[in-house]
């Protein structure tokens, strides 16, 4: 019985919606584990894209299950609308019995919206940089104990347990200033609230662990990045759950010993949304060049991503944080025509040589010390067999596997489906 965890390794975004959806075949249930609609999982197959923001990116395999687990938080408007792009296009995971929600997922009120918004404008220059989806007091009313669960829509109070909360939001919000008009964002909730009852609810911990007794192969996918984990990233400018694998057990209800495999994600160089600390952004043309070719715009909000190069002491805390056991590289092909890239290989930090993330990396910026590795001239995009991988591509991954200790299992060169290689 094995529970495998598929997460990020840097500051979101690596394309764990594509891996998931690439290794979903192997697996009987797929289940995201934390966050919200902050998160924007892209598939690509058959010409077609798509965006998942609360859905499991299994949700395209017809012989897999789905949880959307209780350590996430539902914006059922939200919800609606992915629901309704699916069904549009042909796939109904509702009607398909494909799709099973937790009753202990929190919901998302367009209360927590305002209240995001309003803190984040407060914070002026200092602001995390949210996705605005209203994360942060969501899970804010969780472990406040106020918040509002999937399982409580079904109960014939729950109106009056909305609007004892909505009011508890109004006086906070009233310290902000002006409160703008939610009527109409209101009475979208409760129209999507009533889709949302029709999908199946769940006791996640039961549900997972069923699977696992019965020899099941499960799938925990995560969402942002290690960078972002509320305990060990980059705090405050981080997201407000737990985006380790440790997240994995509480947002599902499993056991650590259920764990098997911690597939760990990134990019072949580094990108991060929102504000704070990022030790090797290139605040230059490269950057630039990075973002355009890489097409680095946020999948949900549109937001332009910082670009840097690889960075390695990151990447090997997030390495040990998780526990991962296999890599997978993303992007590759994006460094293509680069003569020379580089990858961080230390920090220099308060007159020091250091190779950790040190406790402040925002008052105090580490300084990146690079190592320059020869790029490769070939476009990647069409390589399908390992031989055709370019001599200087494969001395760059022998390069990062010798550093971080972890194989690079699986090699992406490109946002589809079939631009995927096995490596080992
Ligand atoms: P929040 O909204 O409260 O979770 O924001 C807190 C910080 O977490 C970052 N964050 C993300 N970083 C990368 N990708 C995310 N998802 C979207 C995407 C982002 C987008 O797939 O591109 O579209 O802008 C994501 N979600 C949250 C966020 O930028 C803050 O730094
Ligand atoms: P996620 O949040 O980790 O699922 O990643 P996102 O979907 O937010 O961002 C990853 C972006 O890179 C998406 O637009 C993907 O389609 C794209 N992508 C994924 N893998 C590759 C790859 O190997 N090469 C290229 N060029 N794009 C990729
Ligand atoms: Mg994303």
């Amino acid at each position: 019985m094995t529970l495998d965890v598929l997460l990020g390794l840097q500051w979101g975004d690596e394309g764990k919606g594509k891996i998931v959806d690439v290794l979903c075949p192997q697996y009987d249930l797929i289940a995201r584990f934390q966050g919200g609609p902050n998160a924007g999982h892209t598939l690509e197959f058959d010409n077609q894209k798509y965006v998942l923001n609360t859905i499991p990116s299994g949700i395209f395999n017809d012989n897999a299950m789905n949880l959307i687990g209780n350590g996430v938080v539902i914006d059922p408007i939200i919800l609606k609308r992915e629901l309704d792009n699916l069904k549009n296009n042909g796939f109904d995971p509702v009607a398909k019995k494909r799709l099973v929600i937790a009753r202990k997922a929190h919901l998302i009120l367009p209360t927590h919206q305002l209240l995001d918004a309003a803190s984040e404008t407060k914070m002026g220059a200092d602001k995390i940089g949210s996705t605005l989806k209203g994360i942060g007091p969501t899970y804010m009313d969780k472990t406040g104990r106020n918040g509002l669960r999937v399982g409580d829509t079904t109960l014939s109070d729950f109106r009056e347990r909305y609007s004892k909360l909505v009011n508890k939001h109004l006086s906070i919000l009233a310290h902000y200033g002006e409160i703008p008009d939610f009527s109409e964002k209101e009475a979208a909730f409760f129209e999507a609230v009533e889709l949302l009852k029709t999908i199946p609810q769940v006791d996640s911990e039961h549900f997972v662990n069923k699977y696992l007794n019965e020899g099941k192969k499960v799938l925990a996918e995560g969402a942002q990045g290690t960078m972002l984990d509320i305990d060990f990233g980059s705090y405050p400018f981080v997201t407000s759950s737990n985006t380790t694998s440790a997240g994995a057990c509480t947002g599902l209800g499993v056991a650590p010993r259920s764990i098997g495999n911690v597939i760990g994600i990134f990019k072949a160089y580094c990108t991060r949304v929102g504000s704070g600390p990022f030790p090797t952004e290139l605040e230059n043309e490269t950057g630039e060049e990075l973002r355009r070719i890489g097409h680095e715009f946020g999948a949900t909000t549109g937001r332009p991503r910082r670009c840097g190069w690889i960075d390695l002491p990151a990447l090997k805390y997030a390495i040990m944080l998780n526990g991962v056991t296999e890599l997978v590289m993303t992007k590759a092909d994006v460094l293509s025509g680069f003569e020379t890239i580089y990858a961080c290989t230390s920090y220099k930090y308060n007159g020091e040589i250091i190779d950790y993330m040190p406790y402040d990396i925002q008052a105090v910026k580490p300084e990146p010390i690079f190592e320059a590795i020869p790029g490769w001239a070939e476009d990647l995009t069409g390589i399908r067999e390992l031989d055709e991988i370019p001599a200087k591509l494969k001395s760059y991954i022998s390069y990062l596997e010798k550093h971080l200790n972890v194989p690079v299992k699986y090699l992406s060169v490109g946002p589809d489906r079939v631009q995927t290689l096995i490596l080992n």
